[in-house]
């Protein structure tokens, strides 16, 4: 019988068909398979010495054991150990002093705060590996790093790293509302319990938290940009402080969205005027409360006169007087008060892509010291494409922070298998030519303004309370591309999902590279099938799920026909000198560049040129030719990511490898979707008939134009 039972045990151990649902994320230690590498980790983690025992360094205990019995099948007995024998040392600067030289400790203090350090340092004739941290996080961070490295099988002892994040604040935005519907969210409801607050701790918080330190994020903003006041509240305060307690050993700090006209909503006053001497109490006493809950409280993330909400304008002030105010009251705690420069309004007679820079521009100057513009990273909102936002360095004495969408609203929800760290790094890597010739959008977003400023890189989250966190399984590598991202904006895309498929589905070379076949390319195929040659915003109303270039009607910036504006002669925005002019507010060299259809990339085309139907593309195509052949290429690519999956059956354990192949047969079918519906309607004006290579356009317009979707998830009832 106990036979039967061991074999029973060991065999659910190495069969690949093992179930996974995925909760594990990146951080699911597999055994080591290389003996070699066995033999080392196995040695090295056999002998852990830890110089500290606060609560980070209990983090690091824990997840150090749980590494060695995955990996190795050994549990550690920390307690046992004495230092000088020990192999692996583990502390922080401080606590390490003795043992480095001057050189090196001055080494490792130059990585900053969240910095960190390992390798081999001698110590009375004995070698110890050591990972030193400048804090306990860093140290953290090191350990992180250390595992990862393990996992992927690249660790080599007698290497030495030193690493160090590129941006200040890595933070993830919550779209959480306080009755648990995310918006924007694809991935079920919030995995805030504000009911059960404070008193019941879903063991899903810590968990959630050791997964950020493990990809380096350190600041998460909880409830969502259309902001409920009551968050504000003494009740709310209550539960906010439990997460803030449970995330600050992971070097996590809360911040919470302020609804500009809380001090009408829950403070009994009759304005929220940024200069009424009473407003300005209110919200310096409800900071110094938050702050007596929290005493390292982030901030305030606010959006205001955007869409509907509240803010300085009703009251005649600008964006800096509502900013500032608010800043005033964080600035004694040293809070940050971070301003969404997402604003525009229909009610405003100019192209919505220019607004932000017009509104923000002429403020440049009048910002506190800790106040960041929180930007998009193009102009609209969020597009499969968009070229990156002008307000990158347009801004010269403000600190301007990235905003990119994790959450994949405008990019198949979760659904589609869309990897968007290619997307993140042609914003990141684009040359702004301003400030400096040189300039890119990474390097502004790195840069302080003057050395009492913080850089910010924020993501809005995907993540839920199903149990694989993110909805769609692959999601979990938008989330870990993010942390990646904010913490060198500078890193190639490929280094990330190869990163990722090792530590999220093994190791063998062939598995990477058709992983990475599926991945890398998934981008690109999204654009075609949805918003090829700079097309852009032609979702479904409301929802953004589907194709719907047919949407007219209601608020003009709300249509597709606003951005597509199709007709007998051809589509496209002309936003040159003889359209709306918004390349004008790029750097000439851009500008010059771009406003030529000869020269503008033909990626962005359609965004910036009303263009003719039978227009000569860099093929030698007409222009409608090409926008059907992207279109076609886009559901090729899909057909090709499926194959390629199939083919990985073998590989994967069941559970894993079924819940992406049929998400994958769903993607198809909307990818054929939107090819067809795109392609029948714009026919409708370009009146030519479709390539003869291509796949012909199926179905009925109409029926397309008939189709709706009052339950798709990720809206609020009045959108
Ligand atoms: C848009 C979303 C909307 C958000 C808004 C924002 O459709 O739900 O509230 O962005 O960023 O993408 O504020």
């Amino acid at each position: 019988m106990r036979i039967a039972l061991l074999l029973f045990f060991t065999l659910i151990l190495v069969l690949p068909t093992q179930a996974n649902d995925g909760y594990k994320l990146w951080l699911d230690y597999q055994p080591i398979e290389n003996s070699t590498l066995k033999d080392e980790v196995g040695e090295l983690m056999n002998g852990i010495y830890l110089f500290d025992q606060g609560p980070t360094f209990e983090i690091i205990q824990s997840e150090l054991s749980l590494a060695s019995e995955k990996m190795l099948g050994a549990s550690i007995d920390f307690k046992k150990i004495n230092r000088e024998k020990s192999l692996l040392w583990i502390g922080t600067r401080e606590q390490l002093l003795p043992f480095l030289s001057a050189s090196l400790e001055s080494e490792i203090k130059n990585l900053g705060e969240e910095g960190y350090w390992m390798g081999m340092i001698e110590s009375d004739g004995a070698k110890h590996f050591t990972i030193v941290g400048n804090q306990p996080v860093g140290t953290l961070y090191g350990v992180f790093n250390f595992l990862q490295n393990i996992q992927k099988g690249t660790f080599d002892k007698n290497t030495l790293i030193s690493d160090y994040p590129k941006v200040k604040i890595r933070m993830l935005n919550h779209w959480d509302n306080l009755d648990r519907t995310v918006e924007r969210g694809y991935a079920g409801f919030s995995i805030w319990d504000w009911h059960k607050l404070p008193e019941y701790i879903d063991p899903k918080y810590k968990d959630y938290a050791r997964a950020n330190a493990s990809i380096g994020i350190n600041a998460v903003s909880l409830t969502n940009v259309n902001a409920n006041a009551l968050v504000l509240t003494t009740d709310f305060m209550k539960k906010v402080k439990v997460l803030a307690d449970l995330f600050r050993p992971y070097g996590i700090k809360v911040y919470l969205t302020a609804r500009f006209s809380a001090p009408m909503e829950i403070g009994g006053l009759e304005t929220a005027d940024p200069l009424d001497p009473e407003v300005q109490s209110f919200w310096q006493k409800k900071t110094d409360e938050i702050y007596s809950f929290i005493p390292d409280f982030g901030g305030y993330l606010v959006k205001a006169n955007s869409e509907g909400q509240p803010g300085p304008h009703e009251f005649g002030r600008d964006h800096s007087q509502g900013a500032n105010m608010l800043a005033e009251a964080l600035a004694p705690h040293g809070g940050l008060l971070i301003w969404r420069a997402f604003v525009y309004s229909h009610e405003v007679d100019e192209d919505r892509h220019k607004q932000a820079n017009l509104e923000f521009i002429p403020l440049d100057g009048n910002f506190r010291d800790n106040v960041i513009l929180q930007v998009k990273n193009g102009a609209i909102d969020f597009q499969p494409r968009e070229p990156f936002h002008p307000l990158f360095g347009a801004m010269k004495e403000t600190q301007v922070g990235m905003e990119f969408q994790i959450t994949q609203e405008y990019l198949g929800q979760a659904t589609q298998l869309v990897f968007l760290a290619p997307m993140w790094e042609e914003v990141l890597k684009s040359k702004t030519f301003r400030p400096t010739a040189n300039s890119t959008v990474s390097e502004i977003i790195q840069t302080p303004v003057s050395p009492r400023q913080v850089t910010l890189m924020a993501g809005v989250s995907n993540i839920g309370n199903e149990r694989n966190w993110t909805g769609h399984l692959f999601a979990q590598a938008n989330w870990f591309a993010f942390g990646k991202q904010a913490w060198n904006p500078e890193i190639n895309s490929d280094q990330i999902s190869e990163d990722w498929i090792k530590l999220t589905f093994g190791q063998t070379q062939e598995l990477v590279s058709k992983i990475n076949q599926i991945m890398l390319p998934s981008h690109e195929a999204a654009v075609n099938y949805m918003t090829p040659l700079g097309l852009h915003h032609i979702m479904g109303r409301g929802h953004h799920y589907g194709p719907g270039p047919w949407v007219t009607g209601g608020r003009a910036d709300w249509t597709s026909l606003y951005y597509h504006r199709a007709d007998s002669l051809g589509i496209g925005f002309d936003r040159t000198s003889s359209g709306s002019n918004a390349l004008s507010q790029y750097a000439p060299e851009i500008a010059n560049n771009w406003s030529n259809t000869s020269q503008i990339p033909e990626k962005y085309l359609l965004w910036f040129h009303h263009v003719p139907w039978d227009f000569k593309m860099k093929s030698g195509k007409t222009l409608w030719k090409e926008i059907a052949l992207h279109y076609d290429q886009g559901v090729k690519s899909v057909a090709e990511m499926q194959n390629i999956w199939a083919s990985l059956e073998n590989d994967l354990d069941a559970e894993r490898w079924d819940h992406v192949n049929q998400l994958l047969a769903v993607q198809r079918t909307e990818a054929e979707w939107w090819r067809n519906a795109c392609l029948l309607y714009f026919q409708t004006f370009s009146q030519r008939p479709f390539p003869a290579e291509i796949e012909q356009p199926a179905g009925d317009l109409d029926y397309f134009k008939s189709l709706s979707f009052p339950f798709a998830p990720g809206i609020r009832p009045s959108w």
